[in-house]
C-alpha cells in the first residue's frame, strides 16, 4: 500500500519502521557508528559518516517527511538549530517578518543573534489586514510564524496568510510545534517549510532535544543538508531512534492530550481565582472559529490569569504535586511554568507586557494522565 492512502496514524508506525531487512527485526536498529568501512576510496554504500548520513535518522526522516505530507526532511540537534540553519540558507540581509508572540528562545536568536546579519521586524499575524500592510512596508523574504503561537496561543489563518506570501514571493516558514502533524499540516495549507522542536509532542517523552524541517523545495532541501553537513548540527542515531519510537504512539497521546486539556480548561475557566483561560477549544477563544476549521483538535496547551501577582503565581506553583514546574511541553507528563520568568524571560520586558506575558500569566501543557487527578492537582494549589 502507498503511504499517501495510509492514515497518519498508521504512518506513524509504519513509515520508516519497516523491519530490519538483514535480520528480520521488527524495530529499526540503532546504527550507533560515527564512520563506514569504504571498499576503495569513494566506493560505500551510501554512507560516508555519521554528521552527513545515517541509517537511523534517514528512517526518521523518513516518517516525519510523511507524516507533515512533505517531500523533504531533516533532523537537526534541536529546534533551534533547525531554525538557525534555514537563517542560514538566506541571502545576507534577508528581510524577515516574525510572529510577534513566539517562544522565547526563537524571539532570541532573531533579535540577538541573527539581527546583525538579517533585518527582523515583528507583527501579529492574527490580524491579515494589518499583516497586508506590513508585508507591503518591510517588503520580506520570509514570514516566520507560529499556530498556535507560544505562549498565547494565538491562531493565525495559515491559508490566507500563504496566499499572500504567495503573491508576494515571500517564503512561510509555520513552526508546528504546538500542533504535530496529527492535528495541523501547514504545508497542505500552502506553507513553504515546516518546522518543528521535535522534543515535544513528536518525541512526547522528555527524554530527547531534537528539531526538524519538512518542505517540497528539492533546490532549498539541498541547501539546508549541505548547511547541516557543514555546520554539524545533526541528531545522532540513539536521539533519532527514541523520536521513530516516540512517534509510534503520537495518535494516542495527541488525542489524550486533547481530552484531558478542555476539561482542565473548563475546570480553570469555571474557578473564582482565575481570571481568565486561553485555550484554543473553548468558545471563548477569539479565534475559536477558525481553530476548529484549521486543526484536527484544539492541543494540549492551556495558558491563563490568576488573581494577584507574582506573588499568588508562585504560591500556587509551589503547591502543585502532580504538575512539575518545568520548561518545555509536549510530554505525556503534566508541566507548568511561569513564562514571564522561565521560558520568555530572554523576550524585552516592553514586548512582553504589550503581549500579556505578565506575572499573573501560567501556561500549562497538559499531559496524558487522568485528567481528574490533574483538576484535583489544581483544584487543591488554587484553594
Ligand atoms: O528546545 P528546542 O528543541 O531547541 O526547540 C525550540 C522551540 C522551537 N519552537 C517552539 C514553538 C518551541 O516551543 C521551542 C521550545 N520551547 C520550549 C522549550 C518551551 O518551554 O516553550
Amino acid at each position: 500500500m502507498k503511504k499517501k492512502q495510509l492514515k497518519i496514524q498508521t504512518q506513524a508506525i509504519h513509515v520508516g519502521g519497516e523491519p530490519d531487512p538483514s535480520t528480520g527485526a521488527i524495530m529499526p536498529p540503532i546504527f550507533q557508528t560515527s564512520t563506514y568501512v569504504q571498499k576503495s576510496p569513494g566506493k560505500h554504500q551510501g554512507y560516508e559518516y555519521t554528521r552527513s548520513h545515517n541509517p537511523t535518522r534517514s528512517r526518521l526522516e523518513q516518517c516525519l517527511a510523511s507524516l507533515e505530507q512533505a517531500q523533504y526532511s531533516l533532523v537537526t540537534s534541536s529546534g533551534m538549530a533547525a531554525i538557525t540553519l534555514i537563517l542560514h540558507a538566506l541571502k545576507h540581509q534577508s528581510v524577515i517578518l516574525c510572529g510577534d508572540d513566539v517562544y522565547g528562545g526563537t524571539n532570541r536568536l532573531f533579535s540577538q543573534v541573527f539581527q546583525q546579519t538579517h533585518q527582523i521586524h515583528f507583527v501579529d499575524t492574527t490580524h491579515l489586514g494589518k499583516l497586508k500592510a506590513k508585508i507591503k512596508e518591510t517588503k520580506p523574504d520570509v514570514l516566520w510564524m507560529e499556530s498556535p503561537t507560544n505562549p498565547m496561543l494565538k491562531i493565525s489563518d495559515i491559508q490566507k496568510i500563504a496566499k499572500e506570501c504567495k503573491k508576494q514571493k515571500c517564503l512561510l516558514v509555520v513552526d508546528n510545534t504546538f500542533m504535530s502533524p496529527y492535528l495541523q499540516r501547514p504545508l497542505c495549507l500552502g506553507a513553504d517549510i515546516v518546522i518543528h522542536s521535535l522534543t515535544k509532542y513528536l518525541n512526547g517523552h522528555s527524554d530527547v532535544v531534537g528539531g526538524a524541517i519538512m518542505l517540497n523545495d528539492k533546490k532549498l532541501y539541498e541547501r539546508l543538508w549541505f548547511l547541516q553537513n557543514s555546520i554539524g548540527p545533526s541528531l545522532s542515531p540513539f536521539d533519532s531512534w527514541l523520536v521513530l519510537r516516540g512517534l509510534k504512539t503520537l495518535g494516542v497521546r495527541m488525542k489524550a492530550h486533547c481530552a484531558n486539556a478542555i476539561n482542565v480548561a473548563n475546570f480553570l475557566e469555571n474557578h473564582p481565582r482565575v481570571t481568565q483561560v486561553i485555550y484554543p477549544g473553548l468558545k471563548s477563544h477569539p479565534q475559536h472559529a477558525l481553530a476548529k476549521k484549521q486543526m484536527d483538535g484544539f492541543g494540549g496547551m492551556i495558558s491563563f490569569y490568576l488573581k494577584g501577582g507574582k506573588k499568588e503565581s508562585l504560591h500556587f506553583l509551589k503547591k502543585l504535586k502532580i504538575f512539575s514546574l518545568a520548561e518545555s511541553l509536549g510530554g505525556v507528563e503534566s508541566l507548568i511554568e511561569h513564562p514571564a520568568i522561565m521560558t520568555h524571560a530572554s523576550v524585552p520586558k516592553k514586548q512582553r507586557e504589550l503581549l500579556g506575558i505578565s506575572d499573573s500569566f501560567i501556561r500549562i501543557s497538559v499531559g496524558i494522565e487522568d485528567s481528574e487527578d490533574l483538576i484535583a492537582d489544581l483544584s487543591q494549589a488554587l484553594a
